[in-house]
């Protein structure tokens, strides 16, 4: 076990917005800290109510502390906790008080990256730890709670032990160049090269899932100028949120809000009106709703029923479907849309309509549940034990599908043990920084500094 010579103190509550403030102290120096803080014998676990006295001698605040020892912590190294109140003053005195006494301040996820560090956690329980900070939707936590709980370290193992036996298997023939691998052991070694290949991307495949659950789901509201997609922004945040104007052409950059919807978080964008005929900066604006609508998740194509609207331009049409699309008839309070509009509009889009006046309200919630459902249908269908990776573990995991792709290649055309076993080694590399069998402080120090202080 790695032990860190200096005792590290944050405080590991927002500050000033809560009545209590968490002030987390670990390292080595934590028990002599409740000595000569408190004039108490440690004893771990057990919350204690006492006085904080500076090294001055000067009184601080009325607080509670609990001891953690050894292993039995977060950290994996001795630990204190001590709650005083949230008063941001009360917290940075104390803060000052235990630097003075020979703390140093924690860095960015320090205290989660010693847990990594000390094997309290492997690298993927531990980002699934910032996951957890930062979730903002049912769906967002409940997928960092399983990967915590070890979901996709589990099949990372089961791919893990899967490569090893094969490269066993290819490494026997390394040792006796001139015995090939035999037919049967080539069918074999392919079959499970196979099997590994395609757990890889069944895990790959969630990535995007991954980004939408980590930054919520990209919807984009689009439709010609005046249509009141800004005015249905407004409606779904639930406040004045874009600017709302009869002059048409108002939004020109782009506002984006997010909200909950049941399990899910959207990312609402309001886009710059498609105006056929734009003044400049109009023109830059509607690029930019291209750009946007590009790598759209969902998209609500708003519809004014009172005044004709232009056909929308074919690449964005295009990727309109029934599974990512909401058709909007908005102004319904002025005038009921004609049933053929759809299909005068949006030729040969089969999406849901539905119609709404972002003045009066009438219709929001019957959007709210189509936006629901459209959201509930991006989920992958896994089962229980969904996973869902991150950029950086759909990198590694790209680097052992093409390490395993060559693989796959060399058997197939005969090529000797030796390169084979090289290719599945460096496989097994790829697949082993997933859960941070790895070397690299640089990249550790760079996925750590994303935490926030104080955990
Ligand atoms: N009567 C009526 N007016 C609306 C409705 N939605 C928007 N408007 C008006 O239409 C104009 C353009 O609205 P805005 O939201 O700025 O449209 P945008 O250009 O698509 O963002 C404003 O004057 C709004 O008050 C609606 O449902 N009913
Ligand atoms: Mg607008």
């Amino acid at each position: 076990m790695l032990r860190h010579i200096d005792t590290i103190a944050a405080l590991a509550t927002p500050v000033g917005t809560a009545a209590i403030a968490l002030v987390r102290i670990s390292g080595p120096e934590a028990a002599r800290l409740v000595r000569d803080i408190f004039g108490e014998t440690p004893v771990a676990r057990l919350a204690r109510h006492a006085d904080y006295r500076d090294v001055a001698g000067m009184l601080l605040d009325d607080v509670l502390f609990t001891f953690f020892a050894g292993t039995a912590s977060y950290t994996g190294e001795d630990s204190l906790e001590i709650s005083c109140h949230g008063n941001p003053y009360i917290a940075q005195r104390l803060l000052e008080d235990l630097l003075a006494r020979g703390c140093r301040s924690a860095g960015a996820g320090e205290f989660t990256q010693r847990a990594f560090l000390n094997g309290q956690m492997d690298l993927v329980q531990a980002e699934a730890v910032m996951d957890l900070i930062q979730a903002r939707s049912e769906r967002a936590l409940m997928a960092a709670n399983r990967q915590l709980r070890g979901a996709l370290g589990r099949q990372m193992t089961v791919l893990i032990d899967g490569l090893l036996l094969t490269l066993a298997r290819v490494e026997a023939y390394i040792d006796f160049p001139d015995e090939d691998l035999p037919l049967e052991d080539r069918a074999l070694v392919a079959e499970q090269i196979a099997d590994v290949l395609r757990g890889t991307d069944r895990l790959l495949a969630t990535s995007h899932y991954g980004e939408v659950l980590r930054h919520g789901i990209k919807t984009v509201i689009i439709g010609a100028p005046n249509a009141g997609k800004s005015s249905l922004l407004n409606r779904l945040v639930g406040r004045e949120r874009a600017i709302v104007s009869p002059e048409p052409g108002t939004t020109r950059d782009f506002i984006e809000e997010v909200i909950n919807l049941g399990p899910h978080c959207l990312r609402l964008i309001d886009t710059a009106g498609l105006n056929p005929t734009p003044g400049a900066v109009e023109k830059l604006g509607i690029g930019k709703t291209f750009e946007i609508a590009a790598e759209a998740d969902l998209f609500v194509v708003v519809v004014d029923v009172t005044s004709p609207t232009p056909l929308l331009d074919k690449v964005l049409s295009d990727r309109f479907t029934v599974a990512n699309t909401v058709v909007i008839f908005n102004k319904t309070d002025i005038r009921s849309p004609a049933t053929a509009m759809t299909e005068e509009f949006l030729p040969g889009l089969k999406a849901t309509v539905v119609s709404v006046s972002a003045k009066s309200g009438a219709g929001l919630e019957a959007l709210r549940m189509t936006l629901a459902e459209l959201a509930e249908g991006l989920a992958p269908a896994m089962g229980d034990d969904v996973v869902a990776i991150n950029a950086r573990h759909a990198r590694a995991l790209g680097q052992a599908r093409a390490d395993l792709a060559a693989a796959a290649q060399k058997l197939e055309a005969g090529e000797a043990a030796e390169l084979l076993a090289s290719d599945l080694r460096g496989a097994l590399v790829s697949l082993g920084e997933i859960s941070g069998k790895v070397d690299n402080e640089r990249m550790l120090d760079a996925l750590f500094a994303n935490f926030c202080i104080g955990k």
